[in-house]
């Protein structure tokens, strides 16, 4: 590709200027949208197209891997609202690109990835262009909505149907390819503004039916053990004064998912998590807001559930009945869904039984006790409940900071043990359980949120995207990343049992990941007990600067698969 001189056609110069060229009318259309970030990787055909973007203003974030900017890109369409904006390269750096596009559409965060791809004709002869590959056809399966541009003019509507597949309706990852051709395309200026289009109400309210409504509180109030579990879709909703309402009003004790954590403080009086193993089975009628019955919630049956009555809170009218019987699904958006049961919930409703809020408060108070034994040990070596004590004091004492986890074991303790106090701070694994997203988020919630990020990664886990410490040093960002180095993929004592090689799940015994930090100027902290680890993410938070701790964790402490060991087929068979 040759240079295209960025003086061309900036908005500044524009009125004189004749043409206006395709870089120009992408980055024009997704600042007139307010998309202002991009992650992404540059090379052929986009390097100008992330100069340029860069010279107008916008914010250009470049990784070392185009998986972690996509995963950047989710999230910060989760923190959002608006799509996150993941720009690749064609054929590889776009199948590097397609795993978070995935990994969007199947959390419901909306998020773009724009894709530079080969020459068209040459593509569908198939005659071996540069990169050359059917990219739209390979993105979609995997994506809420993929588009191809292949006119300058359409450039607008491209992008504007973009954004409204990504945050309409239920959120998801959407496809838009842009053939090199498309970049250097010229059009009369006035007529290229004249086609980029300003999206209207991207995302509009879907206000619930007033009999779904009524069918919904009937349900509610006759209940005698009531459960409320908020998901990431309540989170996403940012309808936090509301539901926070609703779950006061009601008295309901209430379960949050993983990335709804924070939606109402952990420590609420209300919250049940640590009695989690006892409502579910026991509620007699469950509202779900914003949460699937999927595997994580053992889809709605078996040993783990009591048959019970379901209302559903749902933006997608597809999503009741897909696992168990809903019993009054509420199709709408959290925000509209939860006011509209409020103003039906006036003074006179009913608080739960005595009988059942006592029970789960009885049932909390001896997991607590249990948990707070635990956690008050100090054995040597430190192992993940004492070096997850420390985490959890600092996290108390910062419930601003971004909280990004993956792992297993390192995944597993750290959201039973650590509290959540703000929403939207606990991002993760997602509903996947994907390994690989821990650095990406770290540069996204640091950008959109300017705020410190703590990441608590499992060895194994961090090192899908440790590369992109340099990403972060490089950018000066505020993350410190605590690696709970066991030696290995959930413990690290296996062995081949030829003796020949290290067994699958084990790593160099004793590495230190804090090294990797300091190659490229952040600060690098091994530390082998909880004191350790404290003063270190103290430090870190108080300079801001790029930190790695290698909390040296007992390599037998760790459970196969952490809590999700029954879903491991040898393991059933022993
Ligand atoms: P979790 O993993 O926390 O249980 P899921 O990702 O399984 O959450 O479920 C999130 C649900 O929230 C999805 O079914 C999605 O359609 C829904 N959702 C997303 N955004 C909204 C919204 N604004 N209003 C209502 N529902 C939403
Ligand atoms: C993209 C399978 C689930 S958890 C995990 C793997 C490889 C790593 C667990 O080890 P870690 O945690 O991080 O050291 P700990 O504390 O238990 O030792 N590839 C992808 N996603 C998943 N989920 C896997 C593999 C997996
Ligand atoms: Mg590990």
């Amino acid at each position: 590709m040759g240079t295209v001189e960025p003086q061309v056609s900036t908005a500044q110069d524009a009125p004189q200027a004749q043409s206006i060229d395709g870089f120009q009318l992408v980055i024009d259309a997704l600042k007139l949208n307010g998309l202002d970030t991009i992650y992404g990787l540059p090379g052929i055909p986009i390097t100008d197209l992330t100069r340029r973007a860069q010279a107008e203003g916008m914010r250009v974030l470049a990784f070392r891997h185009e998986q972690s900017a996509g995963y950047a890109a989710s999230i910060a369409g989760f923190l959002t609202k608006t799509p996150g904006i993941c720009l690749t390269v064609s054929a590889p750096g776009f199948l590097n690109g397609l795993n978070a596009l995935a990994h969007a559409t199947v959390n419901c965060f909306p998020m773009i990835l724009i894709s530079g791809s080969s020459e068209r004709e040459i593509v569908d002869l198939q005659q071996g262009d540069y990169e050359e590959m059917d990219q739209l056809a390979i993105a979609r399966p995997v994506a809420k909505a993929a588009f191809r541009v292949l006119h300058a003019e359409d450039i607008g509507v491209g992008i504007a149907r973009a954004i409204r597949a990504a945050v309409s309706g239920r959120p998801g990852g959407v496809y838009l390819d842009l053939p090199a051709k498309l970049f250097a395309q010229t059009i009369d200026a006035a007529a290229g503004r004249q086609s980029l289009i300003k999206v209207v109400d991207p995302a509009p309210k879907q206000i619930p039916a007033t009999d779904a409504v009524k069918r919904a509180l009937d349900l509610l109030k006759g209940a005698k053990k009531p459960l409320i579990i908020l998901g990431k879709g309540a989170a996403y909703a940012q309808a936090d004064a509301d539901v926070r309402t609703l779950v006061e009003k009601t008295g309901i004790p209430y379960l949050p998912m993983s990335m709804a954590k924070g939606l109402l403080p952990d420590t609420h009086e209300q919250c049940a998590s640590a009695a989690r193993s006892f409502v579910l089975p026991a509620a007699d009628v469950v509202m779900l807001i914003g949460a699937r019955l999927n595997w994580l919630l053992s889809h709605g049956k078996g040993k783990t559930w009591g048959g019970q009555k379901f209302i559903q809170i749902d933006i997608s009218p597809q999503e009741a009945d897909s696992n168990v019987r809903v019993d009054a699904p509420l199709v709408g958006d959290v925000g509209s869904c939860v006011s509209a049961l409020l103003a039906g919930i006036n003074a006179g409703w009913p608080k739960p039984p005595a009988e059942w809020l006592a029970a789960v408060a009885e049932k909390k108070k001896g997991n607590v006790a249990k948990m707070t034994e635990t956690l008050a040990k100090n054995p040597t070596p430190m192992n993940f409940h004492s070096a997850l004590n420390v985490v959890r004091d600092i996290v108390r004492d910062n419930p601003d900071a971004m909280f990004v986890n993956e792992g297993a074991n390192a995944l597993d303790f750290t959201r039973s043990i650590v509290d959540m106090y703000q929403p939207r701070k606990r991002i993760d694994v997602g509903t996947w359980g994907i390994m690989g997203v821990g650095m990406g988020y770290c540069v996204a919630a640091a950008v959109t949120t300017k705020q410190q990020v703590i990441a608590i990664e499992g060895d194994s886990a961090f090192g899908f995207s440790g590369m992109e410490v340099e990403t972060i040093c490089r950018y000066d960002l505020p993350v410190c990343i605590v690696v709970m180095n066991n030696n290995g993929v959930y413990k690290g004592t296996d062995v081949d049992p030829t003796g020949r090689d290290p067994a699958p799940t084990v790593f160099v015994k004793g590495a230190r990941y804090d090294k990797l930090m300091e190659a490229f100027g952040g600060v690098g902290v091994n530390a082998t007990t909880p004191a350790e680890l404290r003063k270190g993410m103290q430090e870190a938070i108080r300079s801001r600067k790029p930190t790695l701790i290698n909390a040296v964790i007992d390599e037998t402490a760790g459970t196969e698969s952490g809590r999700i060991t029954s879903l491991n087929p040898s393991a059933k068979k022993k």
